[in-house]
């Protein structure tokens, strides 16, 4: 049956206006200003086109605004992310409940956050989060819940010093077909203070972590799903316990 296939009109009609930016980010309990060391995007819409440069950092359809501010982030503790549906939206309006899929956040070494384009090699994961098959619950779902704030713990073992820090959502109401999932994603510039550096994680580019194909971005959301791969690398986290328990085989 066709109807099967199809998405719900509601998901087409809601678009234009249930978009979402990552607004302000909160780091010791302190939270910066809206745009404050963030590279702010003057239109919330999503980007689609993961070759693009601008799944790195967005920009292109959306021209971001530069922020001389790098946020402190002390290693080890967890700072959280703000998403709203447009940067003078309150609580109750992060982003459209329509729009499902996985909630992630990477990093990136660089040597000056402020003007550091991120493109390239040099990111990996630190936290994700995608469907509960059990409950059918979304991360973006769960995000809503938590009024917008995506928290985000910052590894304790990597090293100190300036980092592009890559929150991102994904919604994946009309993914299936090529090109139709949304990425949502904004850069904050931080300086993470007291890093062990005993820990150098594995890196991918983006542009190229991510193909157009990749189960998690070519998905049909609306039939019963019994897994949903998470796009991107293992995380940090994970990865660092496979090698424990490598190591303790
Ligand atoms: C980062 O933090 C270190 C340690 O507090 C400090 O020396 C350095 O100036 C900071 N860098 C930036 C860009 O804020
Ligand atoms: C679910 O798992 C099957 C194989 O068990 C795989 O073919 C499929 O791509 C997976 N779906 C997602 C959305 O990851
Ligand atoms: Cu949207």
């Amino acid at each position: 049956m066709k109807f099967q296939n199809s998405f719900p009109i509601a998901a087409l009609l809601g678009v234009v206006s249930s978009h979402t930016i990552f607004t302000q980010l909160t780091s010791g309990g302190t939270t910066n200003g809206i745009g404050v060391g963030i590279r702010e995007p003057t239109y919330d819409g999503p980007i689609q086109d993961v070759t693009s440069d601008n799944i790195v950092c967005n920009g292109g359809p959306n021209p971001t605004t530069a922020s001389s501010t790098v946020i402190d982030v002390a290693a080890g503790s967890s700072v959280s992310a703000r998403w709203r549906h447009t940067q003078t939206s309150g609580s109750d309006d992060v982003i459209d409940a329509s729009h499902k899929g996985p909630v992630m956040a990477y990093l990136k070494k660089v040597s000056d956050a402020t003007s550091d384009t991120g493109i390239g090699d040099g990111w990996f994961k630190i936290s994700e989060a995608g469907l509960d098959v059990a409950t059918g619950t979304w991360a973006t779902t769960d995000l809503i819940t938590a009024l917008g704030e995506q928290a985000i713990p910052i590894p304790s073992c990597i090293a100190s010093g300036q980092y592009l820090l890559r929150a991102e959502l994904i919604a994946l109401h009309a993914a299936s077909s090529s090109g139709g999932a949304q990425f949502y994603m904004e850069c904050a510039q931080i300086n993470i203070t007291g890093g062990s550096g005993s820990t150098t994680p594995a890196t991918v580019s983006f542009p190229g972590a991510y193909a157009a194909t990749d189960p998690g971005i070519l998905i049909n959301i609306y039939e019963t799903l019994t897994n949903y791969t998470i796009p991107g690398m293992a995380y940090l986290t994970r990865a660092e316990a496979g090698i424990l328990l490598t190591l303790m085989l």
